[in-house]
């Protein structure tokens, strides 16, 4: 046995603001504003501050079905791109108080911040530095003062008496002036200044030149890297090198990740997503890529027109805390015996990660890089979660570590192998009965110090059908197990055990909207009877492309990219040609003249940054491929670069054509490039 102390601090470490940022794991954001009435993701600042206009605002709502989820915190876009206030700033007349709401009376912020003190949670403010109805946005000085007014605003007036409440203040980099857009050159110094002054228990997030306590995780589909390490090197690489997601062994700032994603495809609240709320599944595929990586999740949950939490979104999260609190409600590594191949001294034992308490841990000697560390169980146990957490206010040190459990044999066998532990690491792994299990540390940058090793079992959870529809329009849905049956709708509504029974594949040749349920089996074994819901995939669609014929693109990469991919049912895409500048287009003939409603464009999946989201675009028709010269509708899609869901554009009013073309006229991200998975028509 050795020296009875502490390792000294290894690298980067959390700030107490930091720590106590991390401990909170869920919190919710919260977006809303006159985009929530005009159906929009982003305004373009043009809306009259009447478009706000909620009938049964109750902040107290959100913040009761927020705690009673779990969640520890709530984020609210005081300030979305388009410039609106929800506090009645007095630097601008676009605030609330200039609206018809309340008689002007009214103020978002100051009712959440009452409501969330109520119900014990921490107030977050997103202050968007991108504002499109200021009019000094692009001037530099006088814009950077603007701005700094309301931040000090915001945090005096809503932050508690000396501006403690705050625990984030949130600001996202979005910009889509364009190349020809105004540009605002920010004084993230003095802006920075006003916060750590203001709001002292601070984490900043995001978009604050380098003062920045939190990094984005580099995607909005809600999941963090692995290996996550909390620290990196200089933002700006990160955004190239996977460092966002990853963040960069040992690196110079301690700026962990947090995953911000919306419980539905948009940010805003949408009454046409109230059935694409995600599902239970995943929403906890979320929560182990986020929480379960060390990072923190920031969950929007958009208020609707009501403005209250819509009844599908409560529901979702209140099964969401259900499934959790079961898992983990018992640990059967609690108080177990450890024998570790290295420790330093008694107050540094292996069972120091089995003890339940936040303070203590096991550590190894000084230069031990790789060992291991026995836990043996009180008894025989079925688990399937592992759990464990360094003891980061000493760094990060852990690179890559495996568990392996002891089997009714008593022979040692693999349950994961895995990278960085950092805050916190919890995974899924198949589930095994065991009375005995080993970490094994494989490689640490120093000798490690594990505050916690904890196992729990996930009971089955009932999961979503799977949909596939071919290009001639059948449709195939896969159950996901024998014990389930699929029922399904055409009409919208919400499929019963009283609607058509899937059988096996049928044709629809027609646009439409098909909603699918997975149905536990008479019999079956139902792990979580108290959720009410049946899990629900469903699809958009529109008519069969078949008979359709692309008749020419501006270029094409190459085969694999080739223009005829906008017909396939696939991933695979058309991707216009290497170098060859914006514009970019497709023309399309259907065969036949056909009503034309609106279009749905799929983009490709976010990898981190996808190379040609298209920003702004035309869409134009005609009766044969010699006179497709009617634009018939012109817009952007809104945050594409960030979250690539499939866009529905509905015309002005619905025209008869027989061939279309698609016209890309800007980037989202200044790639020369323009990627489409998929156009339907409908
Ligand atoms: C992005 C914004 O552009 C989205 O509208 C949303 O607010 C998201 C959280 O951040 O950058």
């Amino acid at each position: 046995m050795t020296d009875n102390t502490a390792p000294a601090p290894f690298g980067a470490i959390p700030t107490r603001q930091q720590l106590a940022w991390q401990e909170m794991g869920m919190y919710a954001f919260l977006h809303f504003t006159v985009n929530t009435f005009t159906g929009r993701e982003w305004g373009d600042g043009t809306e009259p501050e009447d478009a706000f206009n909620p009938t049964e605002m109750d902040c107290e709502q959100w913040c009761r079905i927020i705690r009673d989820a779990g969640f520890k915190g709530v984020v609210l876009t005081a300030k979305h791109h388009d410039g609106f206030c929800l506090w009645p700033s007095k630097y601008t007349t676009h605030s609330v108080k200039y609206s018809k709401w309340r008689d002007g009376k009214g103020d978002v912020v100051g009712d959440l911040a009452k409501a969330a003190k109520k119900y014990g949670l921490k107030l977050g403010l997103y202050l968007s530095p991108w504002d499109r109805h200021e009019k000094t946005y692009g001037s530099g000085d006088a814009y950077n003062e603007f701005y700094r007014n309301q931040l000090r605003e915001l945090l005096t007036t809503y932050g508690g008496k000396n501006g403690e409440d705050i625990f984030i203040t949130w600001f996202d980099g979005a910009c889509g002036e364009g190349p020809n857009g105004k540009v605002q050159h920010y004084d993230y110094d003095k802006a920075a200044a006003v916060i750590r002054e203001c709001a002292p228990n601070a984490v900043i997030f995001g978009h604050m030149g380098d003062h920045r306590d939190i990094r984005w995780c580099g995607n909005e589909k809600g999941y963090a890297g692995s290996p996550n390490w909390a620290t990196l090197n200089e933002y700006r690489d990160a955004q190239g090198d996977g460092g966002l997601q990853h963040g960069h062994a040992n690196g110079k700032h301690w700026w962990p990740s947090e995953v911000d994603v919306s419980i539905r495809p948009g940010w805003f609240y949408h009454k046409e997503q109230d059935s694409q709320v995600h599902s239970l599944a995943h929403l906890l595929d979320i929560w182990y890529h986020s929480v379960g990586r060390g990072s923190c999740l920031n969950l929007n949950i958009p208020p609707d027109r009501r403005g209250r939490i819509h009844e599908n979104d409560a529901e979702r999260i209140h099964e969401l805390k259900l499934v959790l609190d079961r898992t983990f409600a018992e640990n059967p590594a609690a108080g177990a015996t450890v024998k570790a191949s290295s420790e330093r001294g008694p107050d540094f034992r292996g069972d120091r990660m089995t003890d339940g308490s936040p303070d203590t841990f096991w550590a190894a000697e000084d230069g031990v890089t790789k060992c291991e560390a026995v836990i043996e169980l009180a008894a025989t146990h079925r688990i399937n979660v592992v759990s464990l957490k360094e003891y980061t206010q000493l760094g990060e040190r852990v690179a890559a570590f495996s568990v392996e459990y002891r089997s009714a044999s008593g022979n040692w066998e693999k349950l994961v192998e895995e990278t960085t532990i950092s805050f916190r690491k919890i995974l899924r792994t198949e589930t095994v009965e065991t009375d005995a299990l080993k970490l094994n540390i494989l490689q640490a940058l120093v000798c490690p110090c594990i505050q916690e090793f904890a196992v729990y079992y996930q009971a089955p959870l009932l999961t979503a059908p799977s949909i596939f529809r071919a290009s001639d329009g059948t449709i195939t849905l896969t159950p996901p197990g024998d014990e389930v049956r699929l029922h399904y709708t055409l009409d919208g509504s919400l499929p019963t055990a009283d609607s058509p029974a899937y059988t096996g594949p049928f044709k629809i040749r027609e646009a439409g909207f098909l909603r699918a349920v997975s149905l536990l089996r008479e019999g079956a074994e139902n792990a979580y009877p108290e959720i009410r819901t049946n899990p629900e995939s469903n699809l958009r669609f529109g008519t069969a492309v078949d008979e359709w014929r692309v008749l020419a693109a501006d270029s094409e990469l190459d085969e694999g990219h080739k223009k005829e991919h906008l017909l396939t049912a696939g991933p695979e895409m058309w991707m216009s040609g290497k170098d060859v500048p914006y514009p970019h287009w497709i023309a399309i003939d259907t065969g036949r003249k056909q009503r034309i409603r609106g279009f749905i464009l799929t983009p490709p999946e976010a990898k981190e940054r996808a190379p040609g989201p298209v920003y702004r675009y035309r869409f134009l028709v005609g009766d044969s491929p010699e006179t497709i010269d009617t634009p018939v509708a012109e817009g952007t899609f809104d945050n594409l670069l960030n979250n690539p869901v499939a866009q529905i554009v509905e015309l002005d009013s619905p025209v008869s054509a027989r061939c279309f073309r698609f016209e890309a006229l800007e980037s989202a991200n200044g790639s020369s490039c323009a990627n489409i998975v998929r156009l339907e028509l409908f």
